[in-house]
Protein backbone atom coordinates (compact mmCIF):
# COMPACT_ATOMS: atom_id res chain seq x y z
CA UNK A 1 0.00 0.00 0.00
CA UNK A 2 0.80 3.89 -0.46
CA UNK A 3 0.51 6.60 1.17
CA UNK A 4 0.04 9.34 -2.08
CA UNK A 5 0.05 13.19 -1.68
CA UNK A 6 -3.51 15.36 -1.76
CA UNK A 7 -3.99 17.49 -4.41
CA UNK A 8 -4.78 21.42 -2.72
CA UNK A 9 -7.27 23.62 -4.23
CA UNK A 10 -7.11 25.88 -6.45
CA UNK A 11 -5.58 23.04 -9.47
CA UNK A 12 -7.50 22.30 -12.54
CA UNK A 13 -7.24 18.77 -11.96
CA UNK A 14 -9.47 19.27 -8.96
CA UNK A 15 -12.17 20.78 -11.73
CA UNK A 16 -12.18 18.05 -14.07
CA UNK A 17 -15.23 15.15 -15.41
CA UNK A 18 -13.65 12.06 -13.85
CA UNK A 19 -14.60 9.11 -16.45
CA UNK A 20 -15.96 5.93 -15.58
CA UNK A 21 -13.62 2.87 -14.98
CA UNK A 22 -14.71 -0.02 -17.51
CA UNK A 23 -14.13 -2.42 -14.47
CA UNK A 24 -12.83 -2.48 -10.98
CA UNK A 25 -9.96 -5.01 -11.78
CA UNK A 26 -6.59 -5.51 -9.66
CA UNK A 27 -5.09 -2.22 -10.45
CA UNK A 28 -8.90 -0.38 -9.50
CA UNK A 29 -8.77 -2.73 -6.33
CA UNK A 30 -5.12 -1.86 -5.64
CA UNK A 31 -6.27 2.25 -5.92
CA UNK A 32 -8.59 1.82 -4.13
CA UNK A 33 -6.63 0.58 -1.05
CA UNK A 34 -3.65 3.16 -1.52
CA UNK A 35 -6.69 5.64 -1.50
CA UNK A 36 -8.10 4.47 2.08
CA UNK A 37 -4.00 4.48 3.46
CA UNK A 38 -4.03 7.35 2.16
CA UNK A 39 -7.26 8.84 3.43
CA UNK A 40 -6.74 7.43 6.97
CA UNK A 41 -2.81 8.87 7.31
CA UNK A 42 -4.60 12.66 6.53
CA UNK A 43 -6.78 11.58 8.60
CA UNK A 44 -10.08 12.10 6.68
CA UNK A 45 -13.49 10.43 6.60
CA UNK A 46 -13.60 10.44 2.51
CA UNK A 47 -11.53 10.67 -0.61
CA UNK A 48 -12.18 11.11 -4.21
CA UNK A 49 -9.33 9.74 -7.19
CA UNK A 50 -9.19 13.47 -8.43
CA UNK A 51 -7.48 14.11 -5.02
CA UNK A 52 -4.59 12.33 -5.83
CA UNK A 53 -4.60 13.17 -9.20
CA UNK A 54 -6.30 10.08 -11.19
CA UNK A 55 -9.25 11.28 -12.97
CA UNK A 56 -11.40 8.42 -12.77
CA UNK A 57 -14.49 7.65 -11.29
CA UNK A 58 -13.67 5.90 -8.03
CA UNK A 59 -14.33 6.96 -4.42
CA UNK A 60 -13.34 6.07 -0.68
CA UNK A 61 -15.30 6.48 1.91
CA UNK A 62 -14.70 5.51 5.91
CA UNK A 63 -16.92 7.43 8.72
CA UNK A 64 -16.27 4.68 11.72
CA UNK A 65 -14.76 6.66 14.68
CA UNK A 66 -11.43 6.21 15.67
CA UNK A 67 -12.06 4.23 18.77
CA UNK A 68 -14.33 1.98 16.59
CA UNK A 69 -13.41 -1.11 13.89
CA UNK A 70 -13.01 0.29 10.22
CA UNK A 71 -15.67 0.36 7.88
CA UNK A 72 -14.35 1.28 4.90
CA UNK A 73 -16.46 1.57 1.40
CA UNK A 74 -15.00 1.30 -1.77
CA UNK A 75 -16.47 2.20 -4.63
CA UNK A 76 -16.05 2.48 -8.88
CA UNK A 77 -18.75 4.63 -11.13
CA UNK A 78 -20.82 5.59 -7.89
CA UNK A 79 -24.39 7.08 -9.57
CA UNK A 80 -27.21 8.78 -7.01
CA UNK A 81 -30.13 6.65 -7.97
CA UNK A 82 -32.27 8.57 -5.37
CA UNK A 83 -32.27 11.77 -3.56
CA UNK A 84 -34.98 12.75 -0.33
CA UNK A 85 -36.99 16.12 -0.51
CA UNK A 86 -35.49 16.79 2.56
CA UNK A 87 -32.51 18.51 3.14
CA UNK A 88 -30.00 19.42 5.81
CA UNK A 89 -27.03 21.20 6.42
CA UNK A 90 -23.72 19.93 7.76
CA UNK A 91 -20.50 21.62 8.01
CA UNK A 92 -18.34 20.56 5.61
CA UNK A 93 -14.62 19.87 5.15
CA UNK A 94 -11.83 19.10 2.70
CA UNK A 95 -8.71 17.47 2.39
CA UNK A 96 -8.16 19.77 -0.76
CA UNK A 97 -9.03 22.90 1.15
CA UNK A 98 -7.36 22.23 4.04
CA UNK A 99 -8.17 23.94 7.25
CA UNK A 100 -11.41 25.59 5.71
CA UNK A 101 -14.79 24.76 6.95
CA UNK A 102 -18.61 25.89 5.70
CA UNK A 103 -21.86 24.73 5.80
CA UNK A 104 -23.45 22.83 2.89
CA UNK A 105 -26.99 21.93 2.52
CA UNK A 106 -27.96 18.73 0.78
CA UNK A 107 -30.70 15.76 0.53
CA UNK A 108 -30.57 14.27 3.46
CA UNK A 109 -31.08 10.52 2.21
CA UNK A 110 -29.70 8.92 -0.66
CA UNK A 111 -29.37 5.69 -2.37
CA UNK A 112 -25.91 5.03 -4.52
CA UNK A 113 -25.58 2.17 -6.90
CA UNK A 114 -21.66 1.46 -7.61
CA UNK A 115 -19.21 -1.17 -8.70
CA UNK A 116 -17.17 -2.80 -5.41
CA UNK A 117 -13.86 -3.83 -5.11
CA UNK A 118 -14.87 -7.13 -6.64
CA UNK A 119 -16.88 -5.72 -9.46
CA UNK A 120 -20.12 -6.01 -8.57
CA UNK A 121 -23.17 -3.89 -8.45
CA UNK A 122 -24.25 -2.77 -4.99
CA UNK A 123 -26.38 -0.27 -3.64
CA UNK A 124 -26.95 1.94 -0.55
CA UNK A 125 -29.40 3.85 0.94
CA UNK A 126 -28.52 5.80 4.01
CA UNK A 127 -28.69 9.44 5.60
CA UNK A 128 -26.46 11.40 8.33
CA UNK A 129 -22.83 11.84 7.76
CA UNK A 130 -22.43 9.02 5.17
CA UNK A 131 -25.16 10.45 2.89
CA UNK A 132 -23.28 13.85 3.35
CA UNK A 133 -19.62 12.06 2.50
CA UNK A 134 -20.94 10.00 -0.08
CA UNK A 135 -22.49 13.16 -2.26
CA UNK A 136 -19.40 15.07 -1.14
CA UNK A 137 -17.03 12.47 -3.05
CA UNK A 138 -19.40 11.95 -6.12
CA UNK A 139 -18.87 15.71 -6.54
CA UNK A 140 -15.39 15.56 -7.06
CA UNK A 141 -16.11 12.95 -9.56
CA UNK A 142 -17.74 16.08 -11.64
CA UNK A 143 -14.96 18.77 -10.37
CA UNK A 144 -17.12 20.41 -7.75
CA UNK A 145 -15.97 21.14 -4.16
CA UNK A 146 -17.53 21.79 -1.10
CA UNK A 147 -16.69 25.86 -1.99
CA UNK A 148 -19.08 25.54 -5.43
CA UNK A 149 -22.25 25.07 -2.66
CA UNK A 150 -21.79 28.42 -0.61
CA UNK A 151 -21.56 31.88 -1.45
CA UNK A 152 -19.47 33.40 -4.10
CA UNK A 153 -17.65 35.82 -1.61
CA UNK A 154 -17.28 32.77 0.85
CA UNK A 155 -15.38 30.89 -2.37
CA UNK A 156 -13.31 32.94 -3.08
CA UNK A 157 -12.29 33.77 0.19
CA UNK A 158 -11.15 30.55 0.95
CA UNK A 159 -9.35 29.82 -2.79
CA UNK A 160 -8.16 32.75 -2.19
CA UNK A 161 -6.46 32.30 0.89
CA UNK A 162 -5.30 28.66 -0.17
CA UNK A 163 -3.76 30.05 -3.40
CA UNK A 164 -1.48 32.51 -1.15
CA UNK A 165 -0.16 29.75 1.33
CA UNK A 166 0.69 27.35 -1.91
CA UNK A 167 3.09 30.33 -2.75
CA UNK A 168 4.23 31.36 0.55
CA UNK A 169 5.02 27.37 1.24
CA UNK A 170 2.68 27.52 4.32
CA UNK A 171 0.10 24.52 3.79
CA UNK A 172 0.42 22.29 6.90
CA UNK A 173 0.78 19.10 4.64
CA UNK A 174 4.20 20.91 3.04
O1 LIG B 1 -12.41 14.28 5.84
C1 LIG B 1 -13.40 14.85 5.38
N1 LIG B 1 -14.36 15.29 6.22
C2 LIG B 1 -15.60 15.74 5.81
C3 LIG B 1 -16.40 16.39 6.74
C4 LIG B 1 -17.66 16.83 6.39
C5 LIG B 1 -18.12 16.63 5.11
C6 LIG B 1 -17.34 15.99 4.17
C7 LIG B 1 -16.08 15.53 4.52
S1 LIG B 1 -15.10 14.71 3.34
C8 LIG B 1 -13.50 15.10 3.92
C9 LIG B 1 -12.45 14.36 3.12
C10 LIG B 1 -12.47 14.83 1.69
O2 LIG B 1 -12.01 15.87 1.31
N2 LIG B 1 -13.07 14.05 0.84
O3 LIG B 1 -13.17 14.42 -0.46
NI1 LIG C 1 -13.19 16.59 -0.41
Amino acid sequence: MAILPIIVAPDPRLKQKCKPVAAVDAAVARLMDDMLETMYAAPGIGLAAPQIGDARRIIVVDIAHRDEAPDPLRMANPELVAASEGLAAHDEGCLSLPEHFAEVVRPSRVRVRYLDQDNKRQEIETDGLLAVCLQHEMDHLDGILFVDHVSALKRNMILRKLQKAKKLGTLAAE
